[in-house]
């Protein structure tokens, strides 16, 4: 059955239609600072991944029954600019949960997400990061359907560490992650993006007649890979060739 999806706000529609060259210059206050933690940069990729082992993943989330994801819990804490509803089509697998409690403006909110229980999902996941699995915070797929979107946020929730959050594709399709102030993110299946959710505002917004299908992570902070480390001090040049 295809449900009809509520189109974006004007709010949100703004955002996406917005060209945001004429803000470029704030790029100019980003700090990029010498250590990784710290580095203020909005996206910065890391290359290689397997793309037969994340074709897997994506071919698996794609003959799962579509009521097995849910919707994506209220896990993003509004700014004062950010309206409802915040999203349409947008669901969820967690992989591994997430063990946390949730400082609101108003209210410390548990967030002990249960994972769901999907062993073959975890399998594969575990083959895809064989050395990281219990470096994971937590792990999740989350799905957009055919004219789906996410209002502009920021993810004030996730700590305000460099290296911790990623965001990775699992299957080619056009853009879909459009970052205030640098514009739409021109991904790259086989890349992980290590992503600063928590100071840039972004929005999201599938387009396509498909459903679109992104792995997103989050790495204990004492626990982030050497490799992760390295490279992205090595690709922390390339976020500025990334926009469109
Ligand atoms: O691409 C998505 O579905 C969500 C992206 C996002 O808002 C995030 O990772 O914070
Ligand atoms: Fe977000």
């Amino acid at each position: 059955m295809v449900t009809r999806l509520i189109p974006p706000t004007a709010f949100t529609q703004q955002f996406f239609d917005m060209d945001f060259e004429s803000y470029q210059y704030l790029l100019d206050d980003l700090i990029d600072g010498d250590h990784p933690a710290t580095c203020d940069l909005p996206v910065v990729p890391i290359e290689g991944f397997d793309l037969d082992a994340l074709d897997r993943i994506y071919q698996y989330c794609r003959s799962v029954c579509s009521g097995d994801f849910k919707t994506v819990k209220s896990q993003i804490m509004y700014s004062d600019w950010c309206f409802q509803p915040r999203s349409q089509g947008w669901t969820e697998i967690v992989i591994k949960a997430q063990p946390m409690l949730m400082k609101g403006r108003d209210s410390n909110l548990d967030y002990n997400l249960e994972a769901d229980a999907d062993n073959h999902l975890v399998e594969l996941c575990r083959q895809f990061f064989p050395d990281w699995w219990d470096r994971f915070f937590c792990l999740k797929i989350l799905k957009m359907a055919p004219d789906g979107w996410v209002n502009p946020h920021r993810d004030i929730y996730v700590d305000n560490f460099r290296l911790c959050n990623f965001w990775m594709p699992l299957h080619d399709f056009p853009t879909t992650l459009k970052v205030f102030p640098m514009g739409w993110l021109a991904h790259r299946l086989g890349n992980m993006y290590l992503f600063n959710q928590r100071r840039f505002p972004h929005a999201v917004k599938n387009s396509e007649q498909e459903d679109r299908i992104v792995l997103i992570g989050k790495f204990y902070q004492d626990l982030v890979p050497q490799q992760i480390v390295e490279q992205f001090l090595i690709n922390k040049k390339k976020h500025l060739q990334q926009w469109q």
